[in-house]
This record gives structure tokens, sequence and C-alpha cells, in this order.
């Protein structure tokens, strides 16, 4: 067992006490364990007591649970938990509005146990019994089951990603010789993911049967010699196909897909006389196999240059490939900065040295900390003394830290009508502000798109923070003009944030193509609300290069230096202190 796999145990159970209304307290133990659990490097399947309890929020309990999962797979607690409150509950919990209160209540009084005994009772009218569940309140719950059910299948790929490298490091560790490789939309790098695919290159047969055993198997669905399919209990399902080493460049290709590029593909080949499979390249007139041991012979073959993963999608990349006009795309290395993190001064985990330390380990050279602004009460934000002051503490720190520069900015609330949170005689003793929305959700078209153009047309405002406002399987775009925004952005000189945090990927490739195409600068932006998040860069990156983004199109791929001076306060003749 990885510590991701117990992390998932253990957060079920604290939904489930939840759900059965026990003291906070202990549900809080849980949870705080699983989120410990999965930031730790070593695995704590291997550790003995003592090690166990020098990790914080593990105690007694907790620690005999964990050796207790890692010796058989499960726990008795949480097994017996689930024989008074079924999995299905826990879908319920993921309905919009839902609370383990009101599941309880569904479950004890009208024995409601999944998605659609909940249907059901709405529709045959026995929730009107129920207290604090009016009308209106079940037409919400209707709602949140039809968005639900939208995105049933379909996981953030930051989350199937660590279930992918979990799978394949357990696939390899058994099978050493084996070559393995994660395959499908998450190697193209995919916003969300359907299934999880990998493909086994070169191991034995014996390779299904290792899989079909993965510690956290609910199902297996189908067993086979060469592809077997298997579903976990997070509801993940994983597909294995097995080739032999002569078919790895050609089932690498065939397996990323997307399926739309893959068909454009195929009948390139064929107007040349090849028949292209997840086997290889063959000659039609003979079947003869031609020898393509990669992907980029298997491309190179076709008369194209080498198509990154994150291009796959029939968009024009084949077209551009054959005509040597593949973009260079950006990479984590030509990244230079974060531009988006916050702190314990707002809703952040740590204080500006300790996230400055980490922005310096991964690598960066300068950090943003743009902590939110006043109207933001929930996460404790910032009126124009604490925002000051907490200016000067930046700065203070910065000229402690000799080998990263630290940009003290904020990310300002884009009041319902326009206005900034903060006075714009504030905003421009700082070095940057990113404007973002973060209440009214529900404005009309009109009044939504007005709102952000005002905010862009300030003189202080850099950066549209997460534009869009979507979050991942949970909540659609507000209603926006993004076509209206663009145009301002590029004609203020203000840059659009791809923000990557996995369930925002806001703006998406989609807009933030058509955004570079009319001239606007992106920026790619951890929003890091602790030390760990750095590395969520990766997540953005797929998006930038999903949007065919190259270096010149970033703001944080700029030198410090630079990037001061492509600032929009730069222009304006503003005397900014700064050291
Ligand atoms: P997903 O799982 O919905 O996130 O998206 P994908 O792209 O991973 O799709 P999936 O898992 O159905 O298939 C993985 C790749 O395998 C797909 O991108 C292309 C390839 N593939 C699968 N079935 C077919 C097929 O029938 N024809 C072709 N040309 N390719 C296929
Ligand atoms: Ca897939
Ligand atoms: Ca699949
Ligand atoms: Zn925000």
């Amino acid at each position: 067992m990885n510590n991701q796999q117990i992390a998932t145990i253990f957060s079920e159970i604290s939904d489930l006490l939840e759900i059965k209304g026990v003291n906070p307290f202990k549900i809080r133990a849980y949870r705080n364990a699983a989120e410990t659990l999965t930031t730790l490097d070593e695995s704590v399947s291997e550790m003995d007591s003592k090690a166990l309890l020098s990790i914080p929020s593990i105690g007694k309990d907790l620690a005999s649970r964990i050796q207790e999962i890692s010796r058989t797979g499960t726990s008795l607690f949480y097994t017996e938990l689930l024989e008074n409150y079924p999995r299905s509950l826990l879908d319920l919990l993921k309905l919009q509005g839902l609370g383990p209160k009101t599941v309880s209540l569904l479950h004890t009084s009208l024995n409601v146990t999944n998605i659609d005994d909940l249907e059901r009772a709405i529709q045959t009218g026995q929730l009107n019994k129920l207290r604090g569940l009016g009308q209106k309140k079940q037409a919400l719950i209707l709602n949140a089951i039809a968005e639900h059910r939208k995105y049933l299948g379909r996981q953030l790929s930051a989350s199937a990603w660590v279930i992918a490298k979990s799978v394949v490091d357990y696939l390899q560790s058994a099978h050493p010789n084996g070559r393995f490789h994660v395959v499908g939309s998450l190697r193209r790098g995919c916003e969300t993911c359907g299934d999880i695919d990998i493909l086994a290159v070169d191991a034995s047969e014996s390779t299904h049967d290792t899989f079909i055993s993965f510690p956290t198997l609910e199902r297996v669905i189908v067993k086979g010699k060469t592809k077997s399919s298997i579903l976990l209990r997070d509801g993940s399902q994983i597909d294995l196909r097995l080739v032999p080493l002569e078919s790895e460049g050609a089932a690498l290709q065939y397996f990323t897909g997307s399926r739309s590029h893959n068909v454009s593909l195929r009948d390139r080949a064929i107007k040349r006389g090849l028949k292209l499979n997840e086997y290889g390249l063959f000659q039609t007139s003979d079947q003869s196999q031609i020898k393509t041991a990669s992907e980029r012979e298997i491309y190179r073959a076709l008369g194209l240059s080498d198509i990154p993963p994150e291009l796959r999608e029939n968009r024009g990349e084949i077209q551009a490939a054959e005509s040597n006009n593949l973009p260079s795309l950006v990479t984590r290395k030509t990244i230079r900065g974060d531009l988006h993190s916050h702190t314990t001064a707002t809703d952040g985990q740590a204080d500006i040295e300790t996230m400055a330390r980490a922005a310096q380990s991964a690598g960066l050279e300068y950090l943003g900390i743009t902590d939110h602004s006043q109207a933001l009460a929930m996460a404790n934000g910032l009126d124009e003394t604490r925002m000051l002051k907490h200016a000067d503490a930046i700065r203070e720190i910065d000229r402690r830290l000799p080998n990263i520069t630290l940009l003290a900015g904020v990310e300002c609330d884009i009041l319902p009508d326009g206005k900034l949170d903060l006075s714009e005689d504030c905003l421009a003793q700082l070095d940057f502000v990113i404007a973002s929305v973060h209440s009214s959700f529900k404005q009309g078209q009109r009044q939504m798109t007005d709102r952000i153009l005002r905010a862009i047309e300030s003189p202080v405002v850099d950066i549209v923070g997460h534009p869009t406002g979507r979050l991942l399987l949970r909540r659609e775009p507000y209603d926006l003009e993004i076509d209206e925004v663009i145009e301002a952005a590029a004609t203020n000189g203000v840059a659009l944030e791809i923000n990557s945090q996995p369930q925002r990927l806001d703006l998406n490739e989609i807009y933030a193509k058509r955004a570079r195409d009319r001239g606007v600068k992106l920026v790619i932006s951890t929003d890091a609300h602790a030390p760990d998040q750095f590395s969520l860069l990766d997540r953005g990156l797929f998006v930038a290069r999903r949007a065919w983004l190259e270096p010149r199109d970033i703001l944080n791929t700029q030198t410090i230096t630079e990037l001061r001076a492509s600032l929009r306060r730069s222009g304006l003749g503003n005397t900014i202190k700064n050291q």
C-alpha cells in the first residue's frame, strides 16, 4: 500500500464518520492524517511504530491503523463503518450543497443510500416530510444531480496522475524488465481524465495477474492476454495493454491518441501505401513491418516532425508538422518565476519566508506574494493598512534572501460593480496587482463582462486571475463574453492568468490560445497556498502547451528585470519604491 492509498481510506473514514455524526475531533484527526500522508516522501508502510509516531498528526490509534492497513490492505474499523454506511453515501457528499448532516438525515429517515434513491425520493415527494428540505432546496439538489451525472466517470488529471504513477511503480517493481508508460489523455496533458491508460512493453503475460491484484481493487472489468481493465475503490478505471518490444513506438503513438489525431494519421499512412496500427507501421503491398522503434520514427516515416503529445488533438498539428512549423512549446525550464501565491497573512498555510524558500527550492528566481484583499473576509483579506504593512514585510524578507526576488503584490477582489477592493493609491504602492472575481458569480453576462472590463481598464491592474472562475467537474465558468475580455486585455496590456490549481486550470487551453493569437500575454501561476504547491506549475504548463504557447507568450519566462519593465506601472512614470 502506498501513502496515497492509505490516505484515501482515511479520507473516506473521515467522511463516513461525519455522516455518522461523531465527535468532530475524531473526524478531523482522520482528515488531517490523510492530508499529511499525501505530502510525505517516505512510504509509511515501511515505517516502524516509532517512526510513525514521529509524524505530525499521527497518534497511537492512527499509527496502528496504518500498520493494519499496510498488513491487510484494509482496516476493520473502516469495513465495520461500511456495514452501516454504504460507500455510495459518499457520492451524495459530492453533490453541490449537500452536507453530511443532510446525507445522514436522508439515510436514516428515508433509507436513501445512493444518488438514484435520492432522485426517486424527491420525485415521489418523500422529502416534503423532512425539515429544511423544501421545494427550493429540492430543486437545487436535482440540479446538482444533473451536474454530477454530466461529470460522472471523469476526474481531475492531477489526481489521476497520482494513481497512474502508483500503478506504474507497482507493476514496475513486480516486473523489473518490463517498460511501463502512462498514455491516453493523461499523457496528452488533458485537464480531466476518463480512464487511466497504461502501456506495458516487453513484460510477461503475468503482468495482468499482478495488475488485477492492485491493493485498492474494487473489481476486475476484463482480464485478457493483451488487455485488462480494473476499477479501483475510488472509482478510477484503469486499462492496461501489453505489447511486444518491436511495437513500442507504434503502441505509444496509438494509445496516446487522441482518437481524432490517430484517424488523421492513419489516413495519411493509407495515402502513402502504408498501414498504421498499435502493432506497427506496415507496407500495404507485402505486409512487411517498417522498423519504427520510437514514436519519432513513426512520425518521420509519415513525413512529419515529432509532434508533442499535448498537440495531438487534430487541431492543425499535422499540417504544422508537415511544413516543419510546430511551435517550440514552453517548458518547465523556461519558467523563471511565479506570480501568484498566498501566505498565512490570508488563507495560505505558510509564512512569507517559508513560501519564498520553497519557491527557490523549486528552482524559481522570483515569487510574487499576492494575498487576498479585504472583501474576501472568510480568507481574512487585507485592508489597506494591513496590505501596506504586509508589503513592507515582504520587502524586508526579500532583502534578507539573496537567491530569490520577492515581489509585493496582491490578489485584489473585483467588486460586483467592477471597482477594485483597495484604492488605486494603495495598489500603486505595490509591485504588481492581480485582479480576480471571488463573489456574485451569478451576475448576467453583460454585468459580469463590464465588471471585468472595468478592472482591466484600471491602470494599476497587471493580471486578471483565473479569468472565467470555473471549477472543473464542479462549477461552470461565470457568464462572460470572453472575447471582449481578451480584446480589452490586448488593448490595455493586461496579462491573463493560467491558474495551475488542478480544479481551476483557468484560462483553459482554448481561450489561452485565442488570447495569445490576439497578442495578449499569459502568465502561468501556481496560486500556491502551501509550500509544496509550486510543483503545480506542471499542471498549468500542460494547459499552456496544449494552447500551443511558446516561452515568449508567457510573462513569467522573463527575467525579473524584463518582467519589471513589462509591467504596466513601469510605463506610468510611477515612482514605485522597491528597495
Ligand atoms: P479519456 O479516457 O476520455 O480521458 O480520453 P483518452 O484519449 O484517454 O481515450 P481512451 O481511454 O478511450 O483511449 C486511449 C487512447 O487509445 C485514445 O486516445 C486513442 C486510442 N484509441 C482507443 N480506442 C481507439 C479506437 O477505436 N480507434 C483509434 N484510432 N484509437 C483508439
Ligand atoms: Ca483514457
Ligand atoms: Ca482507456
Ligand atoms: Zn483567487
